[in-house]
């Protein structure tokens, strides 16, 4: 698929902005490895910003949302109004929320962010209040279909770095399961599945019950193997009711995890409440939300202890920063999501922001494939288990025309469950 883009001017209440008028807004799509969708903002003066505007499977809506509707508003305003860009997009919609809108505005929000930073001639977290710390701590997917499988892998991550480990595996009786690498072969790292490039869904299985007996059984195991200080997380990708995922967490006390994830599908906030009596395992969850809102019960009620949101599907930095601010008056802590959906430029934007916030917790990285880093070249940095989003002027991102127009936009879709009778089920 081509890129989309506007050049031009029209009026508008900013438009005597001169040199650091938005001048060219051009949605550019690529799929390296899988499907990225890049905002590419350039001001009069030439100065270019990047913003992550990939929704994982339903990329070409957030393309027309932005191509339609918010690319012909920016040409013309000045970038260095981002609160009143993000405000203006967010409210004279008139529709609120959701994650293609929100896709959207943070794709314009981080790239204002990143000509800002430009301008000034620093990286974007001098410009967030300055580093709060010298790295981030990073956690890994590991992943096994058998004990020994996990157990290599896990082993591969610490290889790496790693001082903080996702724990996924198989269950016995589930063909296909959420997190857990196809081929051994790559190391146990589970990467590329989320999206598969079908024309349809893949259909996979699912058995709460047997995952519950199972999955307690693996982290005994895996404490055994690797002793109690290694950082341990899971996901359980919201498949439980609130009273299944009490038990789990009660179930997983003994092995002391760094968080349970996505226990259940937190649209129904208050289903956190029963979670939180029954158990002390740490709760994280938030990255399918998109605005603050979807906090609002868990956060003032202190029902979880991280906040997962990615800054790609919250409205950018701007609208997560917030989120952050209102959470740590809580003591809950940052868990930014940061799967290889999340482009190289939404995972920048996120390193930025964590170095700045205080209540950093820890920061998700899956590891791009080659051709992606190709596509997008960055210069953050991971050494011995901690991120830095490096010094460059900006987020630190250089998007690369001739590599990307090697890989066109390829029809995507993430998974679906359905249980043994047929019910589809949450994935
Ligand atoms: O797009 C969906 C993926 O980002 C999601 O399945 C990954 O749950 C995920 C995680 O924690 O990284
Ligand atoms: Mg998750």
């Amino acid at each position: 698929m081509s890129s989309a883009d506007q050049t031009g001017s029209t009026t508008t209440p900013t438009s005597s902005a001169g040199g650091t008028a938005i001048a060219r807004a051009e949605v550019l799509v690529t799929s390296p490895d899988r499907n990225f969708v890049t905002l590419r903002l350039t001001t009069a003066d030439g100065v270019v910003g990047l913003g992550d505007a990939t929704l994982n499977g339903r990329e070409l809506s957030v393309v027309s949302y932005l191509q339609d509707h918010v690319v012909p508003l920016l040409i013309g305003r000045d970038a260095h109004r981002i609160e009143d860009t993000w405000q203006f997009l967010y409210r004279s919609a008139y529709w609120r929320r959701g994650p293609v809108t929100m896709a959207a505005i943070a794709a314009v929000d981080v790239a204002l962010w990143d000509i800002k930073a430009k301008l000034a001639g620093m990286p974007l977290y001098q410009l967030l209040g300055g580093a709060s710390r010298n790295g981030l701590l990073a956690y890994g997917h590991a992943s096994g279909r058998d004990l020994p499988e996990l157990f290599d892998s896990i082993r591969k991550h610490r290889e790496q770095g790693f001082r903080a480990i996702r724990v996924q595996t198989s269950v016995p009786g589930i063909d296909s399961v959420y997190g857990v690498a196809a081929q051994p072969s790559t190391g146990g790292r589970y990467d590329y599945e989320p999206a598969q490039r079908t024309a349809l869904p893949a259909e996979e299985d699912w058995d709460t019950r047997a995952y519950l007996r199972h999955i307690p059984t693996v982290f005994e195991a895996v404490r055994s193997e690797f002793g109690p200080e290694l950082p341990l997380l899971h996901d359980g990708h919201h498949r439980m009711t609130p009273i299944q995922a009490a038990r789990l967490g009660k179930d997983l006390e003994p092995y002391d995890l760094f968080w349970l994830e996505d226990c259940t599908p937190a649209e129904n906030q208050e289903a956190l409440r029963l979670v939180r009596q029954h158990t002390t395992t740490p709760l994280a969850i938030g990255e399918v939300f998109n605005t603050v809102w979807d906090y609002q019960t868990l956060v003032r009620e202190q029902l979880i202890d991280y906040v997962r949101g990615a800054v790609t599907h919250t409205g950018g930095i701007t609208a997560l920063r917030r989120i952050f601010d209102f959470a740590a008056q809580y003591q809950i802590k940052s868990g930014i999501h940061g799967p290889t959906d999340i482009s190289p430029v939404g995972m920048a934007a996120a390193l930025h922001l964590d170095l700045a916030i205080h209540n950093f917790g820890i920061q998700e990285y899956m590891q791009h494939g080659a051709r992606t880093d190709e596509t997008f070249r960055s210069t953050f940095t991971f050494v011995d288990g901690f991120l830095h989003p490096g010094d460059e002027p900006g987020l630190g991102v250089l998007y690369d025309d001739d590599v990307a127009a090697r890989y066109p936009y390829q029809q995507a879709y993430l998974p679906f469950n359905r249980l043994k009778d047929g019910t589809v089920h949450d994935w």
